[in-house]
């Protein structure tokens, strides 16, 4: 996932304004085969994909069995899976920090997306920074990797110092301190042996004129007990399902959740209504929030969205006007499915999700 996410902000320079070129490409008749053309080296592909889609699209998505699977939810099961909560996942975590340089949070660097960053906003002196991570749970770790693969590699912390903490509150033990003496390169790796920990400080110990900066934060990290096989944790995107009614073949849906944002679903026609995504959590949770980050012009007209514990009977519980980054807040439902629908009209605009994310 880390390779297709690098490959990804390769192609997100020109996957960018792919995002902007499909909607300007579909505007015209030509639309389907340059949309997809749009899609820089996957043009190829997607010359002939983008054809059968023109004369084929409407053929398979707008057929019945797509309808039915959407709306059938084909693996519901009577009982429903073992859930557990995977600590060792990001979207469990939070971040925080001495200090952050305007909107480069420290939550910027756990959200799973490599394009974006945490930054001091400072230059490097002994000690004066830190950038903690509370991990939920006591969890073994063994390695603390700092990824800035996705831009920043020359804002490495020219020295560091790992602390673990059981409570978060004071970190007593003090795991490895080290000083670069050679640029890393984009990853810095600091392995250590394995000890259980609550949370995670890393604090800089060199000098530089250069920001700290961290586009994310990854751990060698094990559960102090593996759950069940088969069991699932529905907030980890890694475990997703999604299916739509509508899909551009070069576009498919399980880009709605990859963690790179410039990777996308697209429904590959301009937007006339009725256009759904059914995302799949794979067991119920709770759920009060869902974003949908367009990454770009792509973002529905208005939407309206639905919940289902069972994927048969679904609930409306928000309604309204899209935006590129769209946040859907409702009352707490228990809920294994959304089902987001597309109820406007653009007739310039593909609907497109680059990610995801969901909320308790
Ligand atoms: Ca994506």
């Amino acid at each position: 996932m880390q390779g297709g996410a690098a490959v990804g902000a390769t192609g997100g320079t020109s996957g960018a304004p792919g995002v902007g070129g499909n909607s300007g490409a579909t505007s015209s008749g030509g639309a389907v085969s340059t949309g997809g053309g749009g899609g820089d080296g996957i043009g190829g592909a997607s010359g002939s994909g983008g054809t059968s889609a023109a004369s084929g699209g409407s053929a398979p998505d707008a057929g019945s069995a797509g309808s039915s699977s959407l709306d059938g939810g084909k693996s519901d099961a009577p009982t429903g899976p073992v859930v557990y909560v995977n600590s060792c996942s990001h979207v469990h975590w939070t971040a925080t920090a001495s200090a952050s340089d305007q909107g480069d949070v420290a939550a910027h660097a756990i959200d799973g997306y490599p394009t974006t960053r945490w930054t001091t906003g400072r230059p490097q002196a002994p000690s004066q920074d830190y950038l903690q991570i509370d991990l939920g749970a006591a969890v073994t770790v063994s390695k603390v990797v700092l990824d800035n693969t996705g831009g920043s590699a020359d804002d490495y912390p020219r020295g560091y110092s790992v602390f673990l903490s059981s409570d978060g509150t004071t970190f007593p033990n003090n795991v490895v301190n080290s000083i670069f003496f050679n640029p890393p390169g984009p990853v810095v790796s600091i392995p250590f042996a394995p000890q259980k920990a609550g949370a995670v400080k890393i604090v800089t110990g060199g000098q530089a004129d250069v920001w700290w900066s961290v586009a994310e934060v990854r751990f060698d990290c094990q559960l102090a007990s593996p759950p069940p096989a088969g069991a699932i944790d529905p907030y980890d995107p890694v475990t997703w399902k999604a299916s739509a009614n509508f899909t551009s073949p070069n576009y498919p849906s399980s880009n709605a959740f990859d963690s790179d944002p410039t990777t996308r679903w697209s429904s590959g026609q301009n937007q006339s209504g009725g256009e759904r995504f059914r995302l799949d959590l794979g067991a119920a949770a709770s759920v009060s929030q869902m974003t949908l980050d367009s990454g770009g012009a792509d973002f529905p007209a208005a939407y309206m969205l639905e919940v289902s514990a069972d994927g048969q009977a679904y609930e409306q519980v928000a309604a309204g006007a899209g935006a590129s980054f769209t946040r859907i807040q409702f009352a707490q439902k228990n809920a294994r499915y959304l089902r987001v629908t597309q109820t406007g009209m653009d007739p310039n605009h593909w609907w497109s999700i680059a990610e995801i994310t969901i909320q308790p």
